[in-house]
């Protein structure tokens, strides 16, 4: 840990850092201490999570000494509504990580997920708290699949799971993948900053193979299908029905209905 903290020394997220053996979850430590006013940038790692979170109340399954599970706080300067392209910015600093480490190409599904081969390999899990006008800030938790074996995934998870490991075909090294993670965010974080989010999204697109297939998406009362077109100047996904009526979608799960 203190290897990635003298080399994240200069940098904006990641000079400062929260190391635990084992946590609930690092979102729910970094949102205590954003709510105690914790600067821009600390990050939480753990290497063990008993209680560790995806969306919607799911678990995130999160063994020790495997895997990486890190939450960054930030402090963007963007109103509420802005709020995914945070997600969506995370999502390209971890694609092109994991890009690096294997030599396949890693897949976005649409907002948190990163398949590679049709199998999980990380996920994103972004909180924010808000006033009316203004983030106050974001917690930005991930989670990677490094050195995670099949076999000693839980049954739940056996078919649907990968780990850098099993693709690449030999362990990885996790500080060198969190050091390398840290610094792809500082630098998407900036980019999002300096740029504006069109820039940010066609990088996402390159990401993104399900444009033009017929997908579902399940919501919280309601499924949807329909043509998947891409993502909007907001995040939200974009989805066509047979009538060529167009639809933007905030929140939901995606699941694609042809190869
Ligand atoms: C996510 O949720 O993919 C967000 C995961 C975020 C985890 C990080 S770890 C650091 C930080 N601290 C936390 O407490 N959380 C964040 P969702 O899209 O809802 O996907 C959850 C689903 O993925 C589960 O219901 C399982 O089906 C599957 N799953 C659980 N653990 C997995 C794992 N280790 N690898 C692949 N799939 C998993």
């Amino acid at each position: 840990m203190e290897e990635i903290e003298r080399q994240l020394a200069t940098e904006r997220l990641g000079k400062t850092l929260h190391y635990f053996p084992e946590i609930d979850s690092t979102n729910n430590y970094a949102r205590n201490l954003a709510e105690q006013g914790a600067m821009e940038g600390e990050v939480v790692i753990a290497e063990s999570q008993t209680r560790g979170k995806g969306r919607l109340g799911r678990s995130w399954v999160s063994p020790a000494g495997r895997n990486l599970y890190l939450s960054v706080i930030l402090r963007p300067k963007l109103s509420p509504l802005h709020a995914p392209q945070i997600t969506l910015m995370s999502a390209v600093a971890l694609a092109e990580t994991i890009q690096s480490f294997i030599p396949f190409p890693p897949e976005i599904k649409w907002p948190n997920d990163i398949l590679v081969h049709d199998k999980k390999m990380a996920g994103i899990l972004t909180e924010s708290s808000c006033t009316t006008d203004r983030l106050l800030f974001v917690v930005l938790g991930i989670g990677v699949n490094v050195n995670f074996p099949r076999e000693e995934m839980p049954v739940s998870i056996r078919d649907t799971a990968t780990s850098l490991m099993t693709l690449s075909g030999a362990p990885v090294d996790r500080t060198a993948l969190a050091l390398q993670l840290i610094r792809s965010l500082n630098r998407c974080y900036g980019d999002l900053e300096r740029l504006g989010f069109p820039p940010m999204a066609e990088r996402w697109a390159g990401f993104f193979r399900l444009q033009g297939k017929r997908v579902k998406v399940e919501m919280m009362d309601q499924a949807v299908q329909g043509k998947a077109i891409g993502i909007d100047g907001d995040g939200a996904l974009i989805l066509e029905d047979e009538t060529g009526t167009r639809r933007r979608i905030i929140a939901g799960d995606v699941i694609p209905l042809e190869p």
